[in-house]
């Protein structure tokens, strides 16, 4: 799949394997020199479009972009819906004793901790020092009351397809997020904003875009990639075979 490395890439979804020809990939690079161009206006159409474009280029250009400093857009769903300060909302459920549903600006109501830390992606690109800023993961836990029956979280998104996964020790670290702003401004929507999960230490396919639901779970259910191939404990540097630095 991933001419890079022989396991399964999680980035370059390619559903029937089909490859992309020489002649897409120029196409597409001259939409994204419009898209830089008009950005204001075509900000949304052009994020739906690298959205579906993304899932059948397998080189990864075309999540190159319309974002700078380094980050790819990844989507493993072809169209994401847009949520705004009205139709957000974020759940925390399953075995807890306060089920409860969260509105933007009760989340941002809720203390702001702020990291800077390095980003990787598992295919090997790395953005140094981002910002990012949110609520700890361990208060919305807390705030819901885990059972002591639960042993993992598992997490969902609003795209309907990604999922994400961790023990209920790792959730509670003091590094794991609930973002709503990455890079000092609420994270966009072709980041996974309104709101994001941010695991510091971990590959960044940990990272869920456009969160929706956090449930407490038995044990661990892997997410997504972790279906695919992909390691549930994501330590940067010290799973999925590679030997990156800590972030
Ligand atoms: N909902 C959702 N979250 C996701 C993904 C995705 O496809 N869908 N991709 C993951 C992967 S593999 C990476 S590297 C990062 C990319 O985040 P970015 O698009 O903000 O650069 O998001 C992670 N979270
Ligand atoms: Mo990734």
């Amino acid at each position: 799949m991933n001419p890079e490395t022989p396991r399964p890439s999680p980035d370059e979804p390619e559903a029937d394997g089909a490859p992309v020809g020489r002649r897409l990939v120029l196409g597409m690079l001259g939409l994204g020199a419009l898209g830089v161009a008009a950005a204001p206006v075509l900000q949304r159409g052009l994020e739906s479009f690298l959205g579906s474009a993304a899932d059948k280029d397998p080189t990864g250009l075309t999540g190159l972009l319309p974002n700078g400093g380094g980050f790819r857009y990844y989507s493993v769903a072809s169209s994401v819906p847009h949520k705004d300060e009205d139709s957000y909302r974020l759940t925390v459920d399953g075995l807890v004793d306060r089920p409860a549903r969260y509105s933007l600006s009760e989340l941002r109501a809720l203390p702001q901790t702020r990291m800077v830390r390095d980003v990787q992606c598992v295919t090997g690109w790395r953005v140094p020092d981002t910002p990012f800023e949110g609520v700890r993961l361990s208060r919305l836990l807390d705030a819901a009351g885990v059972r002591a029956s639960a042993g993992a979280v598992r997490f969902t998104c609003f795209d309907g397809t990604y999922s994400e996964s961790l023990t209920l020790s790792q959730a509670r670290r003091a590094d794991v997020l609930v973002a709503l702003r990455m890079q000092d401004k609420d994270l966009n929507h072709a980041h996974g904003g309104p709101a994001r999960l941010y695991v510091a230490p971990m590959y960044f396919y940990k990272s869920a875009k456009w969160l929706s639901g956090i449930t407490l779970t038995p044990d661990v259910r892997p997410g997504y990639w972790e279906e695919r191939g992909y390691d549930v404990d994501a330590w940067v540097g010290r799973s999925n075979g590679r030997d990156d630095d800590a972030t």
